[in-house]
């Protein structure tokens, strides 16, 4: 076993794709990261609850309970806890600007950082449409950009309203392996883009599934990860320096709970 980590406190954590409702979802390893990890702030930056899957198949164990519970208590205590959703908890997107047990749904953030810094919060998949037609946008230009951005957040509220499943960056993304590299540099060079297009300093965004901090000219890409296989988290010093996490690699020997105690396991007809 190895040692208990020291209890840390940031001042700002940022999470993402933890697809809690799924199989998929590493929760006993997060429910172990935020027993030792605080913050004054904390992101959480999409894909936090499946949505999209829990219409199908619901699998939620206690362990997924204790995750909400332990959220919502470090809101209760005080830490300010903000959601931006993603795509697969598209249904939060009709809650922009409410708050529930503390906790603020807002469609992108700024997070301003000790040093004076500002990110933009994005969970990401409104640029799934960018990275697959990089190449005819770029030759349109500016206006082709921007129609194609509004194009495919109505075309999956559409799809969303219609009950049908959106439309998967990374799956498709992962049948053609060999463009998986193009397709990560591109999501990232899409990213930034957006960043500087909203007249920030950097951005922290979720939604491929990959842990990254890269800066360039001047400005900051960060990648969350995800809860689902590498469990990482962004996590801000009070110095305004920046680290990835990886919990998984720190914390090996926390294996799950036998699931004795899992909860209902029912399945669906898809809808449409
Ligand atoms: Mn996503």
């Amino acid at each position: 076993m190895t040692a208990k980590p020291d209890a840390r406190h940031y001042r700002a954590l940022f999470l993402s794709d933890i697809h809690l409702g799924t199989r998929g979802c590493q929760a006993h390893l997060l429910l172990d990261f935020l027993r030792f990890n605080d913050a004054e702030v904390i992101y959480l930056v999409g894909d936090i609850v499946d949505g999209w899957r829990l219409r199908r198949s619901w699998h939620w164990p206690q362990l997924h309970n204790d995750v909400v519970q332990k959220l919502l208590r470090k809101a209760r205590k005080g830490a300010r806890v903000v959601y931006v959703p993603g795509n697969h908890d598209e249904f939060l997107r009709n809650y922009f600007g409410t708050h529930f047990g503390g906790v603020e749904v807002m469609e992108t953030a700024v997070h301003e950082t000790a040093d004076g810094r500002r990110l933009l919060i994005i969970h990401g998949d409104e640029f799934d449409v960018v990275v697959r037609h990089a190449k005819w946008l770029a030759f349109f230009g500016d206006w082709a950009y921007v129609t194609a951005l509004s194009l495919n957040t109505w075309f999956n509220l559409v799809r969303r309203k219609l009950g049908f499943r959106y439309w998967s960056l990374s799956a498709w993304a992962k049948l053609k392996v060999k463009n998986a590299v193009n397709f990560i540099g591109a999501f990232e060079d899409a990213l930034i883009a957006e960043s500087k297009r909203c007249g920030t300093d950097g951005v922290v965004c979720g939604h491929i599934h990959h842990a990254v901090i890269r800066k360039e000219d001047g400005h900051v890409y960060m990648n969350t990860g995800d809860w689902v296989e590498s469990c990482t988290a962004i996590a801000e010093g009070h110095d305004g320096s920046f680290e990835i996490i990886r919990w998984a690699d720190l914390r090996k020997d926390v294996v799950p709970a036998e699931d004795a105690e899992d909860g209902e396991e029912t399945s669906q007809p898809v809808a449409a």
